[in-house]
């Protein structure tokens, strides 16, 4: 397709309740939307980063930086609008994942939408709705938590993930536990601990979690795969997983049993979807992982959550969990089972509404080709 323009947008939006992780709490989320036309077409992408590098080291900065300066420059160099072209031509520039991931989604995106067909059908997904989790974070007490977790719970979410850091972790489990004692719970460390901290990790093996998500730093394969050697709980990697390439070897290491994959951590669905097929290959389950995305990244995520080895209940939540208004209209729903539909229409197959992103906009750019 002939694109014609790629606008760049920073927005912020407020969160219904602060999120806090073990490396902090948030109460708003900035992030870049970008935006390319073609033909009387819109492909939309999100870009994952938050203000802070907390997380991961990319930023809204060093996105907007990157999107302007190289993969922008590159789209227009080649004239070629094809999310796999795309991916292979930024390939070169090491690293800043969710920056290449923001603008091949909007790609993806348009091409759906000229071919007239759902994203998730494009990528050759199989479900029609997505079990729906809920990532609980860290409250100023554990009475707090247990009472997030019966309204969400009421609501009709299937599972519970808690995150964890030292000194909010197995009391944190047995005061849900105490309270729920079959509910499908697990928790996230965010990377927190250190093997010298293994003992207290081997304690969350009392509690019948379902997986025990990134306890160490992320570029820690060889303990992760010491720490599963003592645990009977599953570990599964989120920042870890960098890649295709990561997902191997920390298979072959034995450094988790279960994978999250998220679209902007690997750097866009092409590479996504590779770390699905590898894990489908070797029977090891995956799911979909979130960042508090807007209406427009959780309809991306929800897309890619269709494909078949996404077995375990996602973190994708109804719109009002994470925001007072979201950016699309209709807004992410929980159905009465539990879960939330892929959306069926063209592309992402929900309908951004200008007003809103308007006015949450703080800074914004054109390019044109
Ligand atoms: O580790 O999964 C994580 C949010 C920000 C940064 C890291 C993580 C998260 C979440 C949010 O858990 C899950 C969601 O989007 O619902
Ligand atoms: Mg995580």
């Amino acid at each position: 397709m002939k694109i014609d323009s790629v606008e760049l947008l920073v927005l912020k939006l407020p969160y219904v309740h602060f999120f806090e992780t073990s490396f902090g709490r948030e109460y708003d989320r900035e992030f870049i939307l970008v935006k390319v036309q073609a033909e009387g077409l819109t492909g939309w992408g999100e870009c994952v980063a938050s203000e802070r590098p907390l997380y991961s080291e990319e930023t809204t900065e060093t996105e907007w930086h990157v999107l302007k300066d190289f993969l922008i420059p590159t789209l227009f160099r080649y004239k070629d609008s094809d999310p796999v072209s795309f991916y292979w031509k930024v390939k070169p520039f090491r690293g800043n994942p969710m920056a290449k991931a923001g603008l091949e989604l909007a790609l993806w995106d348009l091409a759906a939408k000229s071919m007239g067909v759902s994203l998730g059908r494009l990528y050759g997904g199989t479900q029609t709705e997505i079990q729906a989790g809920v990532s609980v974070g860290i409250q100023d007490s554990l009475d707090d938590l247990v009472t997030r977790v019966e309204g969400y719970l009421k609501e009709g979410y299937r599972r519970i993930k808690i995150k964890i850091k030292p000194g909010w972790d197995t009391e944190a489990c047995a005061a849900v536990r105490r309270r729920f004692p079959d509910i499908p719970l697990q928790v996230d460390a965010n990377g927190a601990y250190t093997l010298a901290q293994a003992e207290t990790l081997w304690k969350l093996d009392e509690y019948q979690l379902l997986l025990v998500e990134q306890p160490f730093a992320p570029f820690d394969l060889l303990d992760h795969s010491r720490l599963q050697k003592l645990m009977k709980t599953p570990l599964c990697l989120d920042e870890s997983i960098l890649g295709e390439t990561t997902a191997r070897q920390a298979l072959e290491m034995g450094s988790c049993r279960v994978i999250n994959i998220k679209v902007g951590r690997v750097g866009g669905a092409v590479e996504a979807r590779a770390i699905h097929d590898i894990c489908r290959l070797r029977e090891v389950p995956v799911w979909c992982g979130g960042m508090l995305e807007s209406g427009i990244g959780r309809a991306h995520n929800l897309h890619l959550a269709s494909l078949p080895n996404f077995k375990l209940p996602a973190d994708l939540s109804a719109s009002k969990r994470y925001y007072h208004e979201d950016l699309i209209d209709p807004e992410v729903e929980l159905t009465p089972r539990g879960t939330v539909a892929v959306p069926t229409g063209a592309g992402i197959g929900v309908n951004p509404v200008d007003k809103r992103i308007e006015k949450a906009t703080l800074r914004r750019e054109v390019f044109k080709f």
